[in-house]
């Protein structure tokens, strides 16, 4: 075990313990990756994973089938430093994925379970739209009430044969626009196989989450 790790049962412990968000100087935050089956989500937390390999404070772990796809969650820690209203703080963010196949469905209310942001991870093909469709409006039952802040990918825009942006958010029922107000995208374009927007996107969820952190506690 490398110096700087600590075990994954280790920071679940402080994190029951600490039972709020901010404890110190220490923020303690979950993002969980969501979406339909095979759209990208343990894609996504590999390319995390190489990007952040220096601030990941636990080895983190991955349960999967055999063939590859997520049984339960992939999960880490990241550890970040900011400066926030001119005060440093120390940020832990477990990052999780849900899996994506319908006969697990009960495994993701438990790793949605005290989520601060979600990453909805939706794939371009487009024969795939309704399951796009079907996952984001049950994140939109979970994250709608609890106010908790969602960023949108559209993944996959490699594909020779992909559904538009246009269609995408028309289809969705999503505003337009490019942008919202805060210069967050409404739909972001992802290639999580190349890492393409994939650390732009969860520094923008994380901003979120912060914001709301800081306006709500
Ligand atoms: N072409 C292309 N394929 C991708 C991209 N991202 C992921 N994939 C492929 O899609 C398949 C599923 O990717 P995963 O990351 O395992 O999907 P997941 O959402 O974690 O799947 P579940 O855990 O089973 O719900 C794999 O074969 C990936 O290589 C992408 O940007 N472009
Ligand atoms: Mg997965």
């Amino acid at each position: 075990m490398l110096k700087n790790e600590i075990e994954d049962d280790h920071v679940n412990d402080i994190q029951r313990n600490a039972g709020g968000m901010i404890l110190g100087n220490m923020i303690q935050l979950k993002i969980v990756y969501w979406g339909p089956g095979e759209s990208g989500k343990t894609t996504n937390f590999l390319r995390l994973k190489e990007k952040f390999d220096s601030r990941r404070i636990t080895r983190g772990y991955s349960i999967e089938t055999n063939d590859g796809r997520t049984l339960w969650q992939d999960s880490m820690f990241l550890s970040f430093d900011a400066s926030i209203n001119k005060r440093n703080y120390s940020i832990i963010v477990h990052v999780v994925t849900c899996t994506g196949q319908e006969r697990f469905l009960s495994t993701r209310e438990y790793v949605l379970e005290g989520a601060d942001g979600i990453m909805f991870v939706a794939d371009s093909q487009p024969e795939l739209l309704e399951q796009n469709k079907r996952s984001f409006r049950e994140l939109l039952s979970f994250a709608s009430p609890r106010r908790i802040p969602y960023i949108i990918q559209l993944n996959k825009r490699d594909i020779e044969e992909k559904v538009s942006i246009t269609e995408f958010k028309r289809q969705l029922g999503l505003p337009s626009e490019n942008q919202y107000a805060d210069g967050t995208l409404v739909v972001y374009p992802v290639i999580a196989l190349t890492g393409q927007n994939v650390a732009e996107t969860f520094r923008d969820l994380l901003g979120q989450v912060l914001f709301n952190v800081f306006n709500f506690s």
